[in-house]
């Protein structure tokens, strides 16, 4: 299986080489690390200030109101407002998780978790580190500019994003940096496909590798196949901004029969219904994995379980519709993507309950992965389950752009992969820094995030069944939406205690990784059989010396017939019969 030689490398030795420009998977799986917590921090901040002003619409923004709005004092005027949510989403979804998610942790995993000593390319994991860097500099100048950054929300769909919406530089800043983000994500996913596909250690079969391998794996081709179709219409909108084509022009179609702004949306979903799949598939890879590990029990229907994983991603790839449900396409169409979209519950639902018959009669250990983990099972429930509302046509009419869009999407989106984010990070940070972090700290930052997490997203869904509309400036123009002011500053005072709890993981995470005198951690201080376990922490560069022979599944766990009072078995061991 493994046709490609893989040879041991020296390390590199100047800072230069080590940390910047660094060809290791480890090191540039950091990168993305920081890089995703320092965006996670921007589109923070922008949350805060959309939700104080839903909360105190024409109130100035506390304490640092008056730097940031000097115009106004302190209030957030109404195109700011725009501007902020278009860059919170574009942030959140682009530069903090898919960052997390697939850059961070997909970097740090695949090689260790399949035994291999690097990626197969190395060149293009440096390079697409380094256009991502260059794509988030340039989104964060585009906030700089006079008229200031994009605000066509973070579809950008025309006309909102056509020159007649959105004079001014920002938005095809937006459209270039998002363009060069989809380079640096295909070049991480051609790089992941390669490496599971030719890299796996021998005797690693597919149904031997570690559920998330199985999830960073189906993201990578989903990321593969349908980023480059984002940045075909991110250039043709380009082209309509700065050349004067008409693709997407309103209206062009009545004059010439060309040109569409509808167009755009069917581009955008095809890329971005399966994009949501992008961004949680590896938290449910990790979080099937975790349940296991810390249930001390072999995954329930890990075969199942991958074959779900496979099902919902092939059909992610064709329910699209369920977007454009309000934009007048033919019935026809309309049902059929409602029927798609319904077929996504089979899979989904099987792997759920696989889910839960993983921690059934386990014995489970409530370390901090395990909390976030769990943390993700509730959470995914209750948006998954919303998600079929919206499926629905009849009830998508009325709900369509209200807060309860808002609330599932969080919920699916933001909530569980967030949540697998921490999970993943507690879980290999004794593998990635060689120290544990403190575990007292990691609960406390799990239920300081959980509880206003849930006040937060369970509040949107609550206010968008009563009609609050998204994206407005000031819903309370409106009088029969008064009722809800006090709900809004509900929900935003959790969400400044969640983001406030936030700093009781990067106080954690600080600490572990910079004060010297820290305990060493352990080569396997969880009691877990996959690969990565038996090397030492933190891993080497080469990261294994000999490449392992791997003889059985990643959850051997529980056996009583195991050797030396142990309860799981290392993937190099010959399966013991329970
Ligand atoms: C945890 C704290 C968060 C809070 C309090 C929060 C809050 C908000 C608010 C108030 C909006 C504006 C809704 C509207 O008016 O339409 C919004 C939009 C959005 N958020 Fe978040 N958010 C958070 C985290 C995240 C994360 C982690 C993600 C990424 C996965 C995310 C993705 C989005 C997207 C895509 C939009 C839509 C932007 C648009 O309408 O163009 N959010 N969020
Ligand atoms: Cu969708």
């Amino acid at each position: 299986m493994a046709f490609v030689e893989q040879h041991i490398h020296d390390a590199p030795t100047s800072f230069w080489s080590k940390y910047i420009v660094s060809y290791d998977h480890k090191v540039i799986g950091k990168q993305f690390l920081w890089y995703g917590i320092f965006f996670l921090m921007v589109g923070g901040l922008m949350a805060l200030l959309i939700r104080w002003t839903l909360a105190y619409p024409g109130v100035p923004f506390p304490v640092i109101g008056n730097l940031l709005f000097p115009h106004t004092n302190g209030v957030v005027p109404p195109d700011t407002y725009a501007m902020l949510f278009t860059m919170h989403g574009t942030i959140m979804i682009f530069f903090a998780i898919t960052p997390i998610l697939t850059g961070f942790l997909g970097n740090f995993c695949i090689p260790l978790l399949i035994g291999a000593r690097d990626m197969i390319f190395p060149t293009l994991n440096m390079l697409s580190f380094w256009f991502a860097m260059a794509s988030g500099v340039l989104l964060l100048g585009s906030l700089c500019l006079p008229l200031g950054a994009a605000a066509g929300g973070w579809t950008s769909y025309p006309t909102l994003s056509t020159n007649l919406g959105q004079p001014g530089v920002g938005q095809t800043l937006w459209l270039l940096s998002l363009f060069l983000f989809g380079v640096s994500s295909t070049m991480g996913a051609v790089n992941y496909i390669t490496t599971v596909i030719t890299l796996r250690a021998p005797g690693m079969g597919y149904f031997k590798m570690p559920l998330t391998i199985w999830g960073l794996w189906l993201t990578a081709i989903l990321n593969a196949i349908f980023v480059p179709v984002l940045g075909a219409g991110l250039l043709l909108l380009t082209f309509d901004r700065v050349f004067g084509t008409t693709f997407f022009l309103a209206g062009a179609a009545a004059t010439s029969g060309k040109g569409d702004p509808i167009l755009f949306q069917h581009v955008f979903w095809i890329f971005g219904h399966p994009e949501v799949y992008i961004l949680i598939l590896p938290a449910w890879g990790l979080v099937s994995d975790i349940l296991a590990f810390f249930s001390r029990k072999p995954a329930f229907g890990y075969k199942m379980t991958a074959l779900s994983l496979s099902a919902i991603t092939i059909l992610s790839t064709v329910v699209y519709g369920h977007h454009m449900y309000t934009t007048q396409m033919s019935p026809l169409l309309t049902q059929s993507f409602m029927t798609l979209t319904m077929l996504i519950s089979i899979p989904s639902a099987i792997f759920f309950a696989n889910w839960l018959g993983t921690l059934w009669k386990g014995s489970i250990r409530f370390d901090s992965p395990m909390l976030f983990a769990l943390g993700v099972v509730f959470v995914f429930g209750l948006g998954g389950l919303t998600g079929l509302y919206l499926a629905s046509t009849s009830i998508d009419l009325y709900l369509h752009d209200t807060y309860f869009v808002v609330g599932h999407f969080h919920y699916t989106m933001a909530a569980s992969v967030l949540l697998g984010g921490f999970a993943g990070t507690y879980f290999w940070f004794p593998k990635m820094f060689g120290r544990m972090m403190d575990e007292r700290l990691a609960k406390i930052h799990f239920w300081a995030t959980m509880l206003p997490l849930n006040g937060i997203f369970m509040g949107m869904m609550m206010v968008g069944w009563a009609g609050m509309h998204r994206r407005l400036y000031n819903p309370f123009i409106y009088e029969f939406m008064h009722k809800l002011i006090p709900v809004n500053q509900f929900i935003t005072f959790s969400a400044v205690a969640m983001g406030l709890a936030q700093f009781i993981f990067l106080y954690n995470l600080f600490k572990t990784v910079f004060s010297k005198n820290y305990p060493a951690a352990p080569a396997n201080p969880w009691n877990v059989g996959t690969l990565e376990w038996q090397i030492p922490s933190p891993a080497p560069h080469y990261n294994f010396l000999e490449i392992p022979h791997v003889k059985c599944g990643p959850h051997e766990l529980g056996n009583p017939n195991l050797p030396d009072g142990r309860d799981f078995q290392y993937q190099t061991e010959e399966l013991v019969k329970a």
